[in-house]
């Protein structure tokens, strides 16, 4: 039996708000505001142990090391560890604040995962994000790296890649731009979502698209795909314009299901009718959110597609929004409509993540999903759901 398993990000003890991320209107917002990081990480294990209690298989990622004294002392910073972070507070409050951040709790944007009923060689494949569009974000990419192969120890059902070559070409923010569609247990379709092309201009007026098509495609072959279930499908730059800096800040999916705003994709009808057509044995249920019920400045600031959904062991489907979505009364009003009366999903849960909400990052940018069958998910070391 293969089953996807949850893993979060855990929040660091420096969690904190710099407004380091261009594009992220949350970041941008709250930038200097005052965090709670005790609150934070509570909020964090309170979803997780919600969720593990509901019957989901639920792990946690270890935190990174903050602050980040080796990428000071690269950056020239010397002397003890309290000479190092006086100097760079002194000296470069934007280094510091950098390598201070807690940004690997978004899990989403650790790396891609390929579950091994999708892949030539039959095993679970990770490519790591480079996330080399934020400094604060680059210096997490080694450290995802050598936590995955600490997890995936010398089974050979695993392989973890080095993430791609950090250079603007190959800039890769993870799991967080990308869709699979499908049953857990049979080869679903692997959904790239890219925000620029790099050979072309960019497509976006307002704010950076941060994930390449060439990334993508780089993803695509090092996670040993087939060819026939890959799809690489640009987000809309107005979404991006607007604040989805990535695409999970629009669209969600869980097996056959899809929750899309209307403005996620470029040519959005094809690329609908693209999903459908690719994974023909398999019906899919797309939900496509109109622009005129939820506008994609209330998509952006209430995060309902950054909701997780999730299948239960019951057989029933979950959605698992942030309580900004209930506080709006049109998104509350219309979750209970339009997705649960219709019966889209059974039934919505209310999470409170505020702290990471307020940095940009919702219940699905918590979690890294990876899809196991039994015997991998027992190959896992540290890993017992
Ligand atoms: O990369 N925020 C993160 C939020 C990531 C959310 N993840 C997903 N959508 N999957 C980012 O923009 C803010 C840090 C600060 O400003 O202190 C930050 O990095």
């Amino acid at each position: 039996m293969s089953r996807e398993v949850n893993f979060d990000g855990l929040v660091g003890p420096t969690h904190n708000y710099a407004g380091l991320s261009v594009g992220n209107l949350a970041s941008g917002r709250n930038r200097s505001a005052e965090s709670n990081p005790r609150a934070a990480a509570l909020e964090g294990l309170a979803k997780m142990k919600r969720l593990a209690d509901a019957g989901v298989p639920q792990a946690v990622l270890p935190p990174q090391r903050r602050p980040d004294l080796a990428t000071l002392r690269r950056l020239g910073f010397a002397g003890s560890p309290q000479q190092v972070l006086d100097q760079a507070w002194k000296t470069a409050p934007d280094l510091f604040a950098a390598c201070c951040s807690a940004s690997a709790m978004w899990a989403a944007n650790a790396a891609t995962v390929a579950p091994s009923i999708d892949t030539l060689d039959q095993r679970v494949h990770f490519t790591p994000a480079n996330l080399l569009s934020h400094f604060h974000r680059s210096i997490e990419a080694d450290h995802t790296a050598n936590r995955l192969r600490a997890i995936v120890g010398d089974s050979p059902s695993f392989i973890v890649h080095d993430p791609l070559p950090p250079v603007a070409a190959f800039a890769d923010e993870g799991a967080a731009n990308h869709l699979r569609l499908g049953a857990p247990d049979q080869p679903g379709l692997q959904v790239f979502v890219y925000g620029r092309d790099h050979h072309l201009p960019s497509p976006t007026r307002t704010f950076p698209a941060r994930q390449t098509l060439q990334a993508c495609q780089a993803i695509a072959r090092l996670n040993a795909l087939d060819s026939d279930r890959v799809l690489f499908v640009q987000q809309l730059p107005d979404a991006i314009d607007a604040g989805a800096f990535h695409n999970d800040v629009v669209a969600v999916s869980n097996h056959q299901h899809l929750l899309v705003h209307e403005q996620a994709f470029v040519d959005q009808p094809a690329v609908l009718d693209a999903f459908r057509r690719r994974l023909p044995q398999q019906p899919l249920k797309i939900h496509e959110v109109k622009a005129r019920d939820i506008p994609l400045e209330t998509a952006v600031n209430t995060y309902l597609f950054n909701s997780q959904i999730l299948s239960l062991p019951d057989g029933t489907t979950l959605l698992v929004m942030p309580v900004e979505c209930e506080e709006n009364p049109a998104v509350r009003q219309y979750v209970q409509q339009q997705l649960v009366d219709s019966g889209f999903v059974d039934r919505a849960m209310v999470v409170d993540v505020r702290q990471s909400m307020r940095n940009g990052g919702g219940p699905a940018c918590l979690r890294l999903r990876i899809i196991l069958k039994d015997a991998e998910q027992l190959a896992l070391r540290g890993v017992r759901c």
